[in-house]
C-alpha cells in the first residue's frame, strides 16, 4: 500500500516590527487556503513565523523582548490559525518564541509544534544550534543574537508517528548539523520539517560569504540523501527591516533531489506529492543503518564538543 502525503512549504515574505499577530496569522490563513485548493494535507510555515526576526536587534527592555514571545499555543491571536487549520483538515508545523514557565523559573527557547489535522499539538521541539553571538558584534548593521535571547532546546530530536508516517522537527541552524538529522534518522524519520530565518547580508563581519544559498540547499540535498528522509524546508524571505533573507524553500526527496523550490522572496505556496516509502530503497541498500553503521567507532561524535589537535 502507498503511503503518499501532499505536502506544502508556507514561504513568508518579511514581517515588519510593527506587525501585530492578527495581521501575520491572516497571511498564514490565506496560505492555508491556498494549500486546501493544491490539495495539501499539510503545511510547514518558517522559524519564529508569527514576528519579525527580533535577533537582529539589540533589545534590553523586558517588556519589549517578552512582546516577541508566546506565553501560549494557541494564544488568543493565534488560535484563529489552529482553528483556520483544522477546519480545512490540514496539519501543520510552525516555529516561535516561547515563554515557558519550567523547573521554578522562567525560560525562552526558540520552538517548533506540530499540529495535526484536528487541531491538536502531537509535538514540540526547541532548536538546539543557537547560531550567533550573546552579545552585539561591532561593524555589523545587522546582529544575530539568539545566544543573547534563548537557550539551547532541552528536548533532543524526537519524532512523531502523525500524518500517515514518522515526522520529526528542526529549526534553521539545526539544518547545517548532520547529527540533527542522524539522530532523527535511528528513529525512523520519513519527515523532517525545518522552518528558517537565514540572512543574506555579506558586507562587514557576518557570518555567510556569497554561498549563503548553496550551503542552505547543499544542507538540506545531503541530509535528506544521508538520513533516507523527506524534508520540507520553509523560509522567512526577503528584505524584513533592512536585512535580507533567503528564500529558497525546498521540498526535497530521500534521493537528495528538489521535488519543489520558491521563485520568490515573498509569500509563496510551493507543494509536492510525496511517498513516505520513498526512502525505504536507500534505508534497505547503501544506508541499511543497522547492517553498515559502526558507532563503536563514532565516540568522539558525543564525547567531545570541539576539534583538539593532538597530532
Ligand atoms: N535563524 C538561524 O538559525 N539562522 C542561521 C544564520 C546564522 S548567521 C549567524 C542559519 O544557519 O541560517
Amino acid at each position: 500500500m502507498s503511503r503518499f502525503i501532499n505536502l506544502a512549504c508556507a514561504q513568508m515574505g518579511p514581517i515588519a516590527r510593527d506587525d501585530d499577530r492578527s495581521t501575520v496569522v491572516r497571511r498564514q490563513i490565506e496560505l492555508l487556503r491556498e494549500a486546501k485548493s493544491r490539495g495539501a494535507e499539510f503545511v510547514v510555515f518558517p522559524e519564529l513565523a508569527f514576528t519579525t526576526f527580533f535577533p537582529r536587534w539589540v533589545l534590553d527592555d523586558p517588556a519589549e523582548i517578552d512582546s516577541f514571545f508566546e506565553p501560549e499555543m494557541p494564544g488568543p491571536e493565534t488560535r484563529p490559525l489552529f482553528e483556520a487549520a483544522s477546519d480545512l483538515g490540514i496539519g501543520f508545523y510552525i516555529g516561535y518564541a516561547e515563554l515557558a514557565q519550567e523547573d521554578g523559573r522562567t525560560r525562552r527557547f526558540n520552538t517548533a509544534i506540530i499540529v495535526d489535522a484536528r487541531g491538536r499539538i502531537v509535538g514540540k521541539y526547541r532548536k538546539v544550534h543557537l547560531p550567533g553571538h550573546a552579545g552585539p558584534v561591532e561593524g555589523r548593521t545587522s546582529q544575530h543574537l539568539e545566544k543573547r535571547y534563548f537557550e539551547p532546546g532541552n528536548l533532543g530530536f524526537p519524532v512523531w508517528r502523525t500524518m500517515g508516517g514518522v515526522v520529526g522537527m528542526c529549526i534553521c541552524n539545526d539544518r547545517r548539523w548532520p547529527e540533527t538529522y542522524r539522530v532523527m534518522a535511528l528513529q525512523g524519520a520519513e519527515l523532517v520539517c525545518v522552518g528558517y530565518n537565514t540572512p543574506d547580508d555579506h558586507t562587514g563581519v557576518f557570518d555567510f560569504d556569497q554561498l549563503t544559498g548553496f550551503h542552505h540547499q547543499l544542507s538540506l540535498q545531503a541530509g535528506a540523501y544521508q538520513n533516507a528522509t523527506w524534508i520540507a524546508a520553509a523560509a522567512k524571505a526577503g528584505c524584513e527591516e533592512g536585512s535580507n533573507m533567503i528564500g529558497l524553500s525546498m521540498i526535497v526527496a530521500p534521493s537528495g533531489q528538489i521535488v519543489a523550490m520558491a521563485s520568490t522572496t515573498g509569500d509563496e505556496l510551493i507543494s509536492a506529492k510525496c511517498d513516505f516509502d520513498m526512502g525505504t530503497l536507500y534505508k534497505r541498500t547503501i544506508f541499511d543503518f543497522a547492517r553498515h553503521r559502526e558507532p563503536s567507532q563514532y565516540g568522539l561524535i558525543v564525547e567531545r564538543k570541539g576539534p583538539v589537535v593532538e597530532v
